[in-house]
């Protein structure tokens, strides 16, 4: 699977500089997208250089005939709205982060949410390819450029090929495929600059 860019020129991390200077900045919005559990507010929470805004609640007896908690035990609460950070990247491009669910059920939010971005980064957890599905009907459907970044749970298969990977999610041909830790800010961090170097990758030159 392709390796994402280095991060290692990162301007700024999360316990670093948080006030934006008032130069020129390109301020992106980017969705980052996933089923239930796949590590959505995880990954916002380790890049974050602001605060994040969350919106967390207890997950509920009745949550658990509709979100599906295999892989994720552990887990005890869920976000009902979206999550928001925002990550300065070097160049003076600055990422605006909407993480958002990626259920069929919450389209509605999806179309509001997804409005104004140049990009999503899907999670996905390789355990349970098919929840994943859902997400990837509504980003293609609203014809948003992504990138797939397969987090790393520990016990994730690790035998299936890359090809094999894009073929059982019927990928766009040219979709980036990354591996991460959403816990790790660096690992984020790359997941992330994939996503911008594939955005990048589509605009002319000129265009820029
Ligand atoms: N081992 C491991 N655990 C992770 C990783 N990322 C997230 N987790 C754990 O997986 C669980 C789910 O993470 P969340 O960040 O809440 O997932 P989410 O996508 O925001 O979930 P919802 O908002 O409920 O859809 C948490 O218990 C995390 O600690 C990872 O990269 N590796
Ligand atoms: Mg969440």
């Amino acid at each position: 699977m392709a390796s994402a860019p280095s991060s290692s020129a990162r301007s700024a991390g999360a316990t670093g500089a948080v006030h934006l200077p008032d130069a020129d900045r390109d301020l992106v919005k980017i969705l980052v997208a996933g089923p239930f559990g796949v590590g959505k507010t995880t990954l916002i929470d380790s890049v974050s250089e602001i605060r994040p805004l969350h919106t967390e609640e207890a997950l509920s007896e009745a949550s658990a005939e509709v979100d599906d908690l295999a892989g994720v035990w552990e887990k005890s609460t869920t976000t009902v709205a979206i999550d928001f950070g925002r990550i300065s990247l070097p160049g003076g491009v600055v990422l605006y982060l909407f993480g958002t669910p990626g259920q069929e059920r919450f389209r509605t939010l999806w179309d509001d949410i997804a409005y104004g971005a140049l990009g999503a980064l899907v999670l996905v957890d390789s355990r349970r390819l098919d929840a994943s599905f859902d997400v990837l009907g509504l980003v293609e459907e609203s014809g948003l450029p992504y990138a797939v970044a397969f987090n790393a749970f520990p016990d994730a298969p690790r035998h299936y090929g890359e090809e094999r990977l894009r073929r059982a999610l019927d990928l766009e041909p040219g979709t980036p495929m990354v591996t991460c830790d959403a816990r790790d800010a660096h690992s984020s961090v790359d997941a992330l600059l994939a996503l911008v170097d594939h955005l990048v990758g589509r605009f002319p030159a000129e265009a820029r």
